[in-house]
């Protein structure tokens, strides 16, 4: 039973979704060289349109944000120019997509822009060699100055303003997976003692901050948020996060946001920490809507939905693997298994 799926949902007086399967952020390392989205991203992003909403792949905001190969931007005129493509696609099979706006910070890399280092709250640099570079090793970051915090926001904000030019209903702020935004908001990676670190409310200042911009910028209707409370990926753990999650969670509930979005790949793992899942734990302090992902199934999906534990369903590796991800759970066609060798091609 997965009825619950394909009921449409409000996510505001502006948006609703046509139903609750959301395409989850799927980076896929296809654009060309100057990170400009291509025809095949189109034709592949449209085969997807009818999910209730597409969030893109993550999309980088300025050329120091970027830590993998041939990772869209959205930042030149070219790149608008290409994402207007996708989303004239998306829209023309009745789809909605969002952009997933993203900088990695201290996962970024030098060779990628040609730049001499890379910003993060702090010099501490993530352990390991960059996937697909594995010739690459992460550097120790710079600490970002108050004006280049300053400039950060901005160039969130400015992204976010392209991504409407571009044609997209709104756009999902990266703010999980150990990334940039995610870095001020974990103590293994946020050492400041100024403003910006040691307190949860000086942790989460930056982040709120570029959440307010953009809201500010194209509305806060359009605006959504993908957070990791648990550290899993490029992140050490450390117990005083929670507070640090406590209270921004406690700010985002005041703002009307179209969604926050949990970043997991598989939700039933349990952080010590949280006393729980990372859905249950943000469900207990965030009421309003919730999109939970990670490992779920449609039959476990639809479960946690008529549960309560979130509002909306994010699909990840079955959609890479079925384009036709929505019809074949609809009809009770099987489908397809996912493995790591279908990221060669956009199917
Ligand atoms: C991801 N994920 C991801 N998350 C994100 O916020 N932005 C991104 O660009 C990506 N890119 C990405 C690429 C690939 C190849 C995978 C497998 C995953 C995480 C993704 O959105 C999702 O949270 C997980 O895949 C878990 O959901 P599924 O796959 O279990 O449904
Ligand atoms: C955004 C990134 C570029 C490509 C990412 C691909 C990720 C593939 C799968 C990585 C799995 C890492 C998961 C860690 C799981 C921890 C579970 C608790």
């Amino acid at each position: 039973m997965t009825d619950n799926l394909f009921q449409p949902y409000a996510l505001n007086d502006t948006l609703t979704l046509q139903n609750r399967i959301l395409m989850a952020p799927l980076t896929r390392c296809m654009a060309d060289d100057d990170l400009v989205p291509t025809d095949t991203m189109a034709a592949y992003y449209a085969r997807r349109a009818d999910s209730g909403l597409i969030i893109s792949e993550a999309t980088i905001i300025r050329p120091d944000g970027q830590g993998y190969p041939n990772t869209p931007g959205l930042y030149s005129p070219a790149q608008i120019a290409g994402w207007r493509k996708v989303t004239d696609a998306v829209h023309a099979k009745g789809g909605k997509i969002f952009a997933q706006l993203w900088h990695t910070g201290r996962v970024a890399h030098p060779h990628f822009f040609g730049g001499e280092f890379v910003l993060a709250p702090s010099a501490v640099k993530v352990e390991g060699t960059v996937p697909r570079m594995r010739e690459l090793s992460y550097t120790v970051p710079k600490p970002a100055s108050h004006e280049e915090i300053e400039q950060l926001i901005a160039d969130y904000s400015q992204a976010a303003a392209n991504a409407i030019d571009a044609g997209f209903d709104g756009v999902e702020i990266h703010g999980a997976n150990g990334y940039l935004i995610d870095q001020f908001l974990h103590y293994s990676s946020n050492q400041r003692e100024d403003e910006f670190g040691g307190t949860p409310e000086n942790m989460a200042r930056f982040p709120l901050a570029v959440v307010d911009a953009i809201a500010e910028r194209i509305g806060a209707d359009r605006t959504a948020l993908r957070i990791s409370p648990g550290a899993y990926f490029n992140m050490e753990t450390d117990a005083r996060d929670r507070q640090v999650f406590d209270y921004f969670l406690a700010q985002l509930e005041q703002r009307n946001l179209a969604f926050v979005h949990i970043g997991i790949f598989d939700d039933s793992t349990v952080f010590d920490y949280l006393e729980g899942t990372a859905s249950a734990y943000t469900r207990a302090r965030y009421s309003k809507t919730l999109v939970g992902v990670g490992s779920y199934t449609a039959e476990s999906g639809s479960e946690a939905i008529a549960k309560d534990q979130f509002d909306l369903l994010a699909i990840g590796r079955p959609f890479i693997a079925n384009p036709d991800y929505v019809q074949r759970v609809k009809t009770g066609k099987p489908l397809v298994e996912y493995s790591d060798t279908m990221l060669a091609e956009l199917i």
